[in-house]
């Protein structure tokens, strides 16, 4: 039997894989909930240290807003809600929204 190559023509049929959209969770400043609480807050909540969670609490103290980190839409939600949850549970108007990234 003679050895003969055969060559299949390349046509894709698979869509090229889109990267989901991230969603960025952010933390808003307010005047009533106290610092320590809002660090104990993004450790529990974001698995942050202490120097982490200290410094975007203060950033967002200083100037009113800090992203705080991105996840898929999904976790950024339920994150954001838990978090704010935390905060109402214990009396404050601490507040995490979320926003799309460009
Ligand atoms: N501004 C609050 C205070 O002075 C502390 C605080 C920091 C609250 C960051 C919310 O996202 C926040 N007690």
């Amino acid at each position: 039997m003679s050895q003969q190559t055969v060559v299949k023509p390349r046509t894709k049929t698979k869509p090229e894989t889109q990267q989901p959209k991230l969603w960025k969770v952010i933390l808003l400043n307010d005047d009533y909930t106290p610092r320590e609480f809002v660090v104990q807050v993004l450790k529990a909540v974001f698995r942050m240290n202490e120097g982490q969670a200290y410094r975007v609490m203060m950033t967002a103290h200083q100037k009113g807003a800090c992203v705080i980190a991105v996840f898929t839409k999904d976790v950024a939600d339920t994150k954001a809600k838990e978090a704010t949850e935390l905060g109402k549970s214990n009396g404050y108007p601490l507040f995490f929204t979320t926003e799309p990234e460009e």
